[in-house]
């Protein structure tokens, strides 16, 4: 094994976004590109912390396109880098769960996992690469910031001369009489022992058995293993009720985003009338989010969680209680009201997983999500799309009414809060800036503004405060409050990889539920003509509709 340092040139656009680095295939194959990222992390990890000598990094990606190479570039690097032992999930494929529970299970450093999530894969689709560190959780700012600032001076890169390793094929490889070992596992039986260890199997089998008819949509993405691992192999139902569940480099040409847009294919099934099916679900391209669907019936993902805290009690893995909740701010504020009914605090923090790892660190709480369709526990540290599943069909199992019926029943106990997400993607990146410089030029003038049935309260642009590491988040949103506890939310995605996306996100509670069935969209129609009114997104990017609803 002999290392070289190779000469290279920063680049200027490494700044790691909501969840790490995400470009366009095409950039990450430039030439250096992903080799000075990857050695501003490594930089980073031995300027902050002190990298064992025995240090294993763990490895994996949801099998997207320019996977395979990454694997074997990173493999070298961590080799010159100092690390003893890379963890590599078999083909390269770890979703990004299995990920976080791999670095935890094995105690290893970190991780290095490889996606885009749920953005498009394939020649011309997204490739994306983030660190975990040893709690299994994404790297908090303090490090993301340290990358970016390397990535903007590096000069040069560590890498080892090893032949390409062989990933398909289970087992160790070891270089130098042991002073670098590669080691490939099969990851999927680790996480689905995890999953068969916090959900109550026996009472999903009785159900699964009973003619409860439910479809599971892999997307073509990472899943796929291990939902025929989970639902076919332990849980014994029938193969026919996964779909999509092969993953390919670029998702079958599709888009893995579990939404009601982009998983039509599983829609279509669930909101078939009377031949729809009793239960439905998907995940995206790396496995951490999920979509949860009853016979003609879509559960918002902020529903989802409070249903979640509401329930946990009859999962095996939370029977004693949950400590706490935490919600991005975004997020509707349904579960505040399930926290507030057990007595359990609530956190608000900004979009992006990463800030939920010191509360759940801390022991602070127990379950997080976000209305980006993530949801999870302490179990790991991302958030994770088929436990998400499992916790659900735990909780039909158990009380054995519908979807459907335990949303009414929810909403009846807590009130609704109806909540809706338009999502205008791809805006030149100037004239989403300045729409959003438009609503921050009138927060002087919005407090007490009538706008139809609305009073303007307050706005501001959301901070956060981390109560565990003090550090402080600003910009992360902004809202506007209304005096009847309704907001509608302005945020520029960090996640997208052309111009800009823009969201906003509209909410009003309902403490009535008069009319159960109101459409969100019928619901907030006045809101989401305010929120146009106020920001002027129409005129000033010539959109006149979103792209996507959620
Ligand atoms: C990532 C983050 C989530 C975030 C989502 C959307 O999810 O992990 O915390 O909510 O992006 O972020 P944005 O609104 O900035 O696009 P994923 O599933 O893409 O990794």
């Amino acid at each position: 094994m002999h290392n070289q340092i190779i000469n290279t040139q920063p680049f200027n656009d490494q700044k790691p976004g909501t969840s790490g680095l995400r470009k366009k295939v095409k950039v990450f194959q430039q030439a250096h590109y992903l080799e000075n990222f990857v050695q501003s992390i490594f930089d980073t990890l031995h300027e902050q912390e002190t990298v064992p000598a025995d240090a294993t990094l763990t490895v994996g990606g949801d099998g997207r396109y320019h996977n395979r190479q990454a694997i074997q570039t990173i493999i070298q690097m961590a080799a010159a880098n100092g690390f003893a032992r890379v963890i590599v999930g078999q083909a390269g494929i770890l979703s990004t769960p299995a990920a976080s529970h791999i670095i935890r299970k094995y105690k290893t450093f970190g991780g290095l996992v490889l996606s885009a999530s749920h953005n498009q894969g394939g020649v011309n689709g997204d490739f994306g690469i983030k660190y975990n560190i040893s709690n299994g959780g994404p790297a908090p700012e303090k490090i993301t910031d340290s990358i970016f600032e390397k990535s903007r001076v590096i000069a040069g890169y560590k890498i080892a001369n090893l032949p390409e390793i062989d990933v398909d094929r289970l087992g160790e490889t070891v270089f130098d009489d042991g002073k670098f070992t590669v080691k490939v596992i099969d990851a999927v039986l680790d996480y689905a022992d995890l999953m068969e260890s916090l959900f109550d199997f026996s009472v999903i089998k009785k159900l699964l058995a009973s003619g409860f008819k439910m479809q599971f949509d892999g997307m073509h993405a990472v899943t796929g293993p291990y939902a025929q691992e989970i639902f076919v192999n332990r849980l014994g139902t029938s193969a026919a009720s996964l779909m999509n569940c092969v993953p390919s480099e670029d998702f079958a040409g599709g888009h893995p985003d579990p939404n009601l847009t982009y998983a039509e294919d599983l829609v279509k099934i669930m909101f078939a009338g009377d031949k729809a099916l009793d239960f439905g679900a998907a995940s995206d391209g790396d496995g951490d989010r999920n979509m949860i669907l009853g016979k003609n019936f879509f559960v918002t993902p902020s529903d989802s969680l409070a249903v979640l805290a509401a329930n946990a009690t009859l999962v095996p893995a939370y029977k004693n209680g949950i400590a706490g909740v935490a919600r991005s701010m975004p997020t509707s504020g349904a579960v505040d009201r399930v926290a507030a009914k057990l007595n359990i605090p609530c956190y608000e923090t900004p979009t992006g997983w990463k800030f939920f790892g010191n509360l759940m660190d801390a022991g602070k709480v127990t379950l997080c999500g976000e209305e980006s369709f993530g949801t999870s526990s302490n179990h790991v540290r991302e958030k994770d799309g088929l436990w998400a599943v499992l916790f659900w069909l735990n909780i039909i199992a158990v009380k054995n009414i519908s979807v459907e019926a335990i949303l009414m029943a929810h909403w009846a106990e807590f009130g609704r809060n109806v909540y809706s997400r338009h999502d205008y993607e791809a805006i030149p990146t100037e004239a989403a800036n300045g729409v959003i410089a438009h609503i921050k030029s009138q927060f002087n003038s919005l407090p007490n503004q009538v706008f139809g049935s609305y009073k303007v309260k307050t706005c501001d642009d959301f901070s956060y405060h981390d109560p565990i590491d003090g550090s402080i988040s600003n910009n992360q949103g902004i809202r506007i409050l209304f005096d009847d506890g309704s907001r509608i939310v302005f945020r520029l995605s960090g996640t997208g990889t052309e111009g800009a996306t823009l969201r906003i996100y509209l909410e009003a509670f309902d403490p009535d539920v008069k009319n159960h069935h109101l459409d969100a969209q019928v619901a907030l129609a006045e809101m989401i003509k305010i929120a146009l009114q106020i920001s002027q997104l129409v005129e000033r990017t010539g959109r006149v509709a979103p792209t996507v609803i959620t």
